[in-house]
C-alpha cells in the first residue's frame, strides 16, 4: 500500500506538470505581486520535487514535508479562485477569495502530524470555521456529510457533519501569519486539526454537503476515514493539542 509520505513517487504523472504551471506563470504575467510570488514559488519546488533520485518528499523549513499525489503544485488566480459549497445547501456559494474574508474568521494554533509519524508542533492557523461556512449556507435536512475537492484535480476528502460542526475544523486562509504558500495549499486548505493531516486537503475549490461519506483519495487506498491522532491506523501519538 502507498504511504501518505510516498505520494510524489507513486503517483506523479511526470513532466507536464511542471511545464503546465510554468506556462501558467507566463500566462498570468503582471497579475499582481502576491500572485507571483505564490507562483514562482510553486515553480521552483515543482522542480526540484520532480527531479529524478530526489526523496519522493521535500522536506521544508519548521519540519513539514510538502506532499502532492500530481508530482507538482496547481497553478490559479487569485482573482478567479472560487470555493464553491454545493450539495444539499439551502444556499449554494461560489465565494471569491474577498468573500471569504468577509465571514467570521477564527483563529487556532494546533499541532499538524502526519500519520507516517512527523508532527509539527504549535502551528498557527487562520480562517472560517468549517460550522461557520455551514451556517453561512444552511444545511439541508438528509445531509450527513462532507466531500472535498481540490483543484490539483486529483485529492479528495471527506467528513462526517457532526466531524466538521467542531470547533478545530477550519478552512484556512492563513499560516503563520501571512496567506498560506502554494506548497501548503494555497489559497485555502482544510485543517482537521483532530485528524491526521491527509484530512487537510491542500487547493480546496469545493465542499459537498452529501447524504454519506464519500472516503478520500487515502482512505480508498486503505487509510482510516475517521483518521482521529493517536485513535486511528493502528498509531498511539498522543492527541493535538
Ligand atoms: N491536495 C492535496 N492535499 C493534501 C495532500 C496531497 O497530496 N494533495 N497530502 C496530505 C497529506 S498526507 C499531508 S501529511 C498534508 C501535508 O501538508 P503539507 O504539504 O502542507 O505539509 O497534506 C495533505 N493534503
Ligand atoms: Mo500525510
Amino acid at each position: 500500500m502507498a504511504e501518505p509520505g510516498e505520494q510524489i513517487a507513486v503517483e506523479s504523472r511526470g513532466a507536464p506538470v511542471g511545464r503546465r504551471i510554468v506556462l501558467g506563470v507566463a500566462a498570468l504575467g503582471a497579475a499582481g505581486v502576491v500572485a507571483g510570488r505564490w507562483l514562482s514559488e510553486g515553480v521552483s519546488s515543482v522542480v526540484a520535487s520532480t527531479a529524478p533520485g530526489l526523496a519522493s518528499v521535500i522536506p521544508a523549513a519548521g519540519g513539514f514535508r510538502i506532499y502532492t499525489v500530481t508530482g507538482g503544485y496547481p497553478e490559479f488566480d487569485p482573482a478567479t479562485y472560487r470555493l464553491t459549497v454545493s450539495g444539499l445547501v439551502d444556499r449554494p456559494a461560489s465565494w471569491s477569495l474577498a468573500d471569504i474574508a468577509e465571514l467570521p474568521q477564527t483563529q487556532m494554533t494546533k499541532d499538524f502530524q502526519c500519520v507516517t509519524g512527523w508532527r509539527v508542533d504549535d502551528v498557527p492557523w487562520s480562517g472560517v470555521l468549517l460550522r461557520d461556512v455551514l451556517s453561512a449556507c444552511g444545511v439541508e435536512s438528509g445531509a450527513e456529510a462532507l466531500a472535498f475537492t481540490s483543484f490539483d484535480g486529483v485529492y479528495t476528502e471527506s467528513l462526517t457533519l457532526e466531524q466538521a460542526m467542531r470547533d478545530d475544523m477550519l478552512v484556512a486562509t492563513t499560516m503563520y501569519g501571512k496567506p498560506i504558500e502554494v506548497k501548503h495549499g494555497a489559497p485555502v486548505r482544510l485543517i482537521a486539526a483532530p485528524m491526521y493531516a491527509y484530512k487537510s486537503i491542500k487547493w480546496m475549490d469545493g465542499i459537498e454537503l452529501t447524504r454519506t461519506v464519500q472516503p478520500g483519495y487515502w482512505e480508498v487506498r486503505g487509510y482510516d476515514i475517521d483518521a482521529w491522532v493517536g485513535e486511528s491506523n493502528g498509531r498511539t501519538d498522543e492527541p493535538v493539542v
